[in-house]
């Protein structure tokens, strides 16, 4: 009976709805840095007890901030916030890293800090400084403002860094040595315009040097790739992703310009906006690194509901990476719902 019943559903919903390809980006959504990030919160909870302080979104996500809120961690923006009562409690520094100023400040206030920022990005940390012990002026190419690039220049002494943001900063840097420079990037740009960037750089500092290692990291790469080449054609482009989230936002402008007729960032299905879609039949989807697949999840959903909707999985990419937490919590266990929702399906 119930066989039947599903049988004449779904022809119904082949009468009446309009057909829809989605095509769904693979690798997208979680990386190994957001991970660990989540992952190191989860861990100290469960070692420590709440409250766990975080200092500042350990990633760019409400849904994940939210969840971890309720499993009793604190956000923060700065130390001074954590309350003397709680000094004992640990505090998480996020997946962004944070200037050098940072833990000394912690030390100095005699907390215990985890610090969960991504070893990718600790390593463009390490470039900076090697590029700066070799006697260069760094220039870091990034936004201002963002977090990560803040955690990058206080890396080293003000004035050793000099922060590039667009092709014209380039064009009107002016070195007190052209002959000793060297580059590192934020880790979430976008590769096409990093690229004109350097480009830029290079044709007026031939002797500028690059980072031992390229600063753009693989999941940012690889979710742009995975972007490229599902957009051409798509009617409309839906990122998942926070509007302060740094390669989420790279991700749609990835999308229209490799031809996707409209792009968009959304947090949640509800932000769909279904009078603007208007008569679609195809769709690309990905989602940033900070955004869990139980929101890609959601939007397919939401789709289901207008839509007569067929799923193509457009797999550019197979990613292996897994970074290992600090040795302080390898002593925790995780339960399957942990994991579940350290890996964003819950
Ligand atoms: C750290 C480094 O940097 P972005 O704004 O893209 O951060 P988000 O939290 O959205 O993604 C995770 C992340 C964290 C990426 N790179
Ligand atoms: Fe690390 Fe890259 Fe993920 Fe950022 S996007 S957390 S740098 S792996």
């Amino acid at each position: 009976m119930s066989a039947l019943f599903s049988r004449w559903e779904s022809m119904l919903n082949k009468a009446v709805k309009p057909p829809l390809t989605i095509r769904l980006c693979q690798p997208r959504g979680f990386c190994a840095g957001v991970d660990r990030a989540i992952q190191i919160v989860v861990l100290a909870l469960k070692k420590y007890g709440a409250p766990v302080y975080v200092r500042h979104e350990i990633v760019h996500n409400r849904y994940v901030v939210e969840g971890l809120q309720n499993l009793g961690a604190v956000f923060i923006e700065e130390l001074s916030e954590i309350p003397e009562k709680h000094k004992q409690s640990p505090v998480v520094f996020s997946a962004h890293g944070v200037p050098k100023s940072v833990p000394a400040d912690a030390v100095a206030r005699n907390l215990f800090y985890l610090d969960a920022t991504c070893p990718l990005v600790s390593k463009v940390h390490k470039q900076a400084m090697r590029h700066q012990r070799l006697g260069r002026h760094v220039l870091l190419i990034g936004h201002a403002g963002h977090p990560e690039v803040i955690g990058t220049m206080g890396q080293l002494a003000e004035g050793a860094v000099t922060l590039i943001e667009t092709e014209a900063d380039a064009a009107s840097f002016q070195p007190a040595d052209p002959e000793a420079l060297g580059f590192v990037t934020q880790t979430t740009l976008s590769v096409e315009d990093t690229a004109g960037i350097i480009r830029a750089l290079q044709e007026r500092f031939p002797a500028l040097q690059a980072p031992a290692a390229e600063s753009i990291c693989y999941a940012t790469t690889n979710r742009q790739d995975a972007v490229k080449e599902t957009a051409p054609g798509c009617d409309l482009y839906l990122v998942v992703g926070a509007p302060n989230s740094s390669n989420s936002r790279r991700l749609v402008e990835v999308a229209e310009r490799a031809g996707a007729a409209m792009s968009l960032l959304v947090q949640r299905a509800s932000e769909i906006p279904w009078d603007e879609i208007g008569g679609i039949s195809t769709l690309g989807l990905s989602a940033g690194a900070s955004a869990p697949e139980i929101i890609v999840d959601e939007i397919i959903d939401a789709f289901r509901q207008r839509f007569d909707v067929s799923v193509d999985l457009a797999v550019t990419a197979t990613e292996t990476e897994d970074f290992p937490v600090m040795r302080a919590l390898r002593d925790v266990e995780l339960t399957p719902a942990d994991m579940a929702f350290v890996n964003g399906t819950v």
